[in-house]
């Protein structure tokens, strides 16, 4: 069980990260699914990750030390409101280096908002971990705005894609699921 989350850097830089050999968790998804929220839920501080209702904001690679014994690393939304061209193919390559390079990298938390499903990106991101065989567990965010029925959807759309996928159903506003999550650690 964690119990002490703290802010260590953000960059782009590879020659700027830790350099140690402490396993790294990486918290990704989409811009905007609540990548941050849950960091700071996890850690118990709500100004550990930067929040934003803005999407697409973070554009650089923080990193959280968790009780001297790993990382959880929070990588930017892979969702591009009011961005150039230039800015998303110089993003995609530093995420894709990081990806291929990072020897830390141990396990991917995949977030996925209930209501939207998997988008392309998703796909193409599932496709990318696979190939690199990088186990993935997936979190449904903000399912207290989802209703039963879409939440059905949602699950039997991802079982059909990912065999055997290990699914969990979050919320930042009830904690539903929050303690499973914890047990991940
Ligand atoms: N209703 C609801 N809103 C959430 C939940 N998680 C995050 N949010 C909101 O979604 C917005 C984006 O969250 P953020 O953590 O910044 O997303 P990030 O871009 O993935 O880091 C914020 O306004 C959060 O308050 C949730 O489980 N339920
Ligand atoms: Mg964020």
């Amino acid at each position: 069980m964690l119990k002490n989350i703290k802010y260590l850097l953000t960059t782009s830089d590879m020659k700027k990260m830790p350099d140690d050999n402490k396993d790294e968790i990486v918290i990704c998804g989409k811009s905007n699914v609540g990548k941050s929220t849950l960091i700071n839920k996890l850690g118990n501080n709500k100004k550990l990750a930067k929040t934003s209702s803005r999407p697409g904001k973070t554009r650089a690679i923080s990193f959280f030390d968790v009780d001297d014994k790993f990382r959880l690393v929070d990588i930017p939304g892979y969702g591009y409101a009011n961005v150039s061209k230039k800015q998303i193919i110089a993003f995609k390559k530093m995420i894709e280096t990081f990806f291929k390079e990072r020897r830390n990298l141990k396990k991917i938390i995949l977030l996925l908002d209930i209501r939207r499903g998997l988008t392309e990106d998703d796909s193409m991101m599932i496709n990318f971990f696979a190939y690199y065989d990088i186990p993935i567990i997936f979190i449904a965010t903000k399912i207290d705005k989802a209703n039963q029925s879409e939440i059905y959807k949602f699950e039997k759309e991802i079982k059909s894609k990912i065999k055997n996928a290990e699914i969990i159903k979050y919320s930042a506003i009830s904690n539903v699921g929050l303690e499973k999550i914890k047990k991940l650690f």
